[in-house]
């Protein structure tokens, strides 16, 4: 077993995460990009700092959603694009103990999670519109440009990376232990050795020695010998990865898509296009059945709270997760191909049939004959016969599968009906 599979160990069981998008974006209430996509000047965006108080701020709200989505991690941002600081940095002013909220957000969010029994996570981004020594492209119109009040100065960019290295330092010094250093992103040129990676990554591992990493600072997690700062995992965004991720000897690269609930990761107020608890359910299933995980995005609003609808999305999911979080939680892909009426995820012998779409008649297995032990519906443990249907053997694929009988037109759950199946 390689590293990255041992360290990775908890996380590949865990498989469901909350993310959450928390910063001075939520005032303007536009989403996290606001800064740069209105091309807010300095002046535009410093109100934010003076304004933010959130008085509604309660982080054991947040994990005890968390927790009974069925969640079992949470990354937040400490520091997002806009460079403001949601911890107390000895490097910066742009900071929430120096705003009206007066105190470290990241010193509480870790402690209530700690006592939820989640595991902790930390975002921080390598953009930078705030810092005086990020780059602002020249004269490029680009949308990771930096702080535009700058655009003319001579920058020492090694200045942005002492600071990031010393934040970095800060976060996993000052917290206790760490869980998941979540870094955001690369692009273009801004990769790898500009942030000096290398150097980064070992002074993470030594200061947090379980600590895993995403693949953002850079680097070929799917090489055969990856960079020491190619990452942990892989961290695609917005999609699960139509056929998982192998690296280039075609093993499993352990992987985490990130998906917000709406089209944007911090508070949008009018921002309604929430995925149902349906799709929800299932893109995590598709995730489990591609051996991934999923990190669920809310995004608190000013005050501190999470939105109503993302609340009620996360307690839909958690009262499925009840029932059925054995068909997800230690599960992976199965090496059985994708069945027609759903999906698999299995875990050892217990191979889990997701049916999406109930048909007509009896549900078909195929490859299963004589394989299966023992057919229960998880939610309620009841019973399931596996049987030849009439004429069975007239259809050409009956010799090697399975038939199991379903009662009623409707399946019992519309979202995801699991069946529990005990092979050999
Ligand atoms: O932190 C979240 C996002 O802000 C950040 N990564 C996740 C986890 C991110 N999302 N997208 N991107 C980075 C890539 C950049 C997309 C952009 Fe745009 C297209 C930036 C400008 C044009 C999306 C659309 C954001 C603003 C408009």
């Amino acid at each position: 077993m390689n590293k990255r599979w041992e360290r990775t160990a908890w996380f590949r069981e865990a498989r469901f995460g909350m993310f959450i998008h928390w910063g001075l974006y939520a005032i303007p209430a536009r989403g996290e990009w606001v800064r740069s996509v209105e091309k807010l000047s300095n002046e535009a965006y410093e109100p934010y700092f003076h304004e933010f108080d959130p008085d509604r701020y309660d982080p054991r709200a947040w994990a005890r959603a968390a927790k009974a989505a069925g969640q079992q991690y949470a990354v937040l941002t400490t520091k997002h694009h806009d460079g403001f600081c949601l911890f107390d940095s000895e490097f910066t002013a742009y900071k929430a103990t120096n705003s009206p909220a007066q105190r470290d957000l990241i010193q509480e969010y870790v402690e209530a999670f700690r006592d939820e029994g989640l595991k902790v996570g930390f975002y921080y981004s390598l953009i930078d519109w705030h810092h005086e020594d990020y780059p602002a492209y020249g004269d490029r119109i680009h949308p990771m440009r930096g702080n535009e009040a700058f655009r003319n100065k001579a920058i020492q960019f090694e200045r942005y990376v002492d600071y990031l290295h010393a934040q970095v330092k800060e976060l996993l010094t000052n917290y206790g232990k760490i869980d998941i250093m979540w870094f955001d992103f690369s692009y273009d040129e801004m990769t790898g050795e500009k942030w000096r990676a290398t150097e980064l990554v070992h002074m993470i591992r030594s200061l947090q020695p379980d600590i895993i990493i995403d693949n953002r600072l850079g680097g070929n997690i799917k090489a055969s010998e990856p960079e020491v700062y190619a990452g942990d995992f892989y961290s695609p965004e917005q999609i699960v990865p139509p056929g998982g991720i192998v690296d280039q000897n075609g093993l499993n690269v352990p992987w985490e898509a990130c998906i917000t609930l709406n089209d944007n990761w911090g508070y949008h107020a009018k921002d309604q296009a929430y995925k149902s608890p349906k799709q929800v359910i299932r893109a995590l299933v598709e995730c489990i059945s591609k051996g991934g995980n999923m990190l669920l995005n809310v995004g608190p609003d000013a005050r501190g709270e999470i939105p109503k609808p993302s609340l009620e999305i996360l307690s839909a999911v958690g009262e499925w997760m009840q029932r059925n979080g054995e068909s997800i939680y230690g599960c992976g892909a199965s090496e059985l191909p994708k069945p027609e009426w759903g999906r698999y995820t299995q875990n050892g012998s217990m191979l889990y049939a997701h049916v999406f779409d109930r048909g007509i008649g009896p549900l078909y297995f195929s490859g299963l004959k004589g394989k299966i032990k023992k057919a229960r519906l998880l939610a309620d443990g009841s019973e399931l016969k596996v049987s030849l249907p009439w004429m069975a053997e007239q259809y050409s694929d009956t010799a090697s599968g399975a038939f199991i009988h379903l009662t009623g037109a409707e399946l019992p759950d519309d979202r995801d009906t699991v069946i529990a199946l005990e092979i050999e």
